[in-house]
């Protein structure tokens, strides 16, 4: 109703000219009352897009699980695990030659054995060996006490140098000489002062004792070879050259 405050009637009574050719009109009436209100207008234009509101809460879970991932790289090794057992006794082979009879055996036994000789002769004529009987001799050249002398040789696969008869005396006594030092043997004093033995506790079957030895009366335990072969008792804490059999 606001946007037609004027009536039909105003309008006309306004726009009619006051006198007419023989007429003229008499005093203007009183307004009439305001009409009633028009019908609402239509509806206006959609407004601009408002912003986007805030996120929603995160919704339920829903859906399948995926995949399993790739697999991880490999870890470190892990110690050894201990041994385990002993497994069981294999069939027994096929029946063989004895060996005495073999000839695939005894062949190699002589090419072995022929090798070896010729080893042992190289090693003879460095110096490094000295055959005697079914022994073998050899010095480290070093000097060192009667203790020290049998780890040296037990560590080496043999035992101290023991003259056992006159054959093996002389092949001790050739190294001996050739270093011109004097050198313990496998002999030792045995509880009773005066009587002297082998390692291993028997007595002695051959004897190169020299000139008035032995004279240390239980104070010389050891035995050491003098250069011309001759035996001599002495204390064992001398360092003497290291000869070994094997
Ligand atoms: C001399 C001799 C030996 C003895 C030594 C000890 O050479 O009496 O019998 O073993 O001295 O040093
Ligand atoms: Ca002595």
């Amino acid at each position: 109703s606001s946007l037609f405050p004027v009536t039909i009637n105003q309008i006309l009574f306004f726009s009619v000219p006051n006198c007419m050719v023989n007429k003229c009109a008499g005093t203007p009436g009183i307004p009439g009352t305001p009409g009633a209100n028009g019908l609402p207008g239509r509806d206006g234009r959609d407004g601009m897009k408002g912003d986007s509101g805030p996120p929603g809460p995160q919704g339920p879970p829903s859906g399948m699980p995926g995949l399993p991932g790739r697999d991880g790289l490999p870890g470190v090794k892990g110690s050894q695990g201990e041994k385990g057992n002993k497994g069981e006794r294999g069939e027994p082979g096929p029946q063989g030659l004895p060996a005495s009879v073999d000839p695939e055996l005894q062949e190699s036994l002589q090419v072995l054995k022929h090798r070896i000789t010729r080893l042992e002769g190289v090693l003879t004529l460095e110096g490094k060996l000295t055959e005697v009987g079914e022994k073998i001799l050899a010095t480290s050249g070093k000097e060192v006490n009667f203790e020290t002398t049998l780890k040296a040789c037990e560590h080496a696969g043999g035992s101290i140098a023991t003259p056992r008869n006159k054959e093996e005396n002389d092949a001790i006594l050739d190294i001996v000489k050739q270093f011109n030092r004097y050198a313990y043997l496998g002999i030792r004093e045995s509880d009773v002062p005066g009587e002297f033995q082998y390692l291993d506790g028997k007595p002695l079957n051959y004897t190169n004792w020299h000139a008035s030895e032995p004279n240390g009366k239980g104070g010389e335990n050891c035995v050491e070879m003098y250069t011309d072969g001759g035996w001599n008792d002495r204390k064992c804490n001398q360092y003497r050259l290291t000869i070994c059999e094997f």
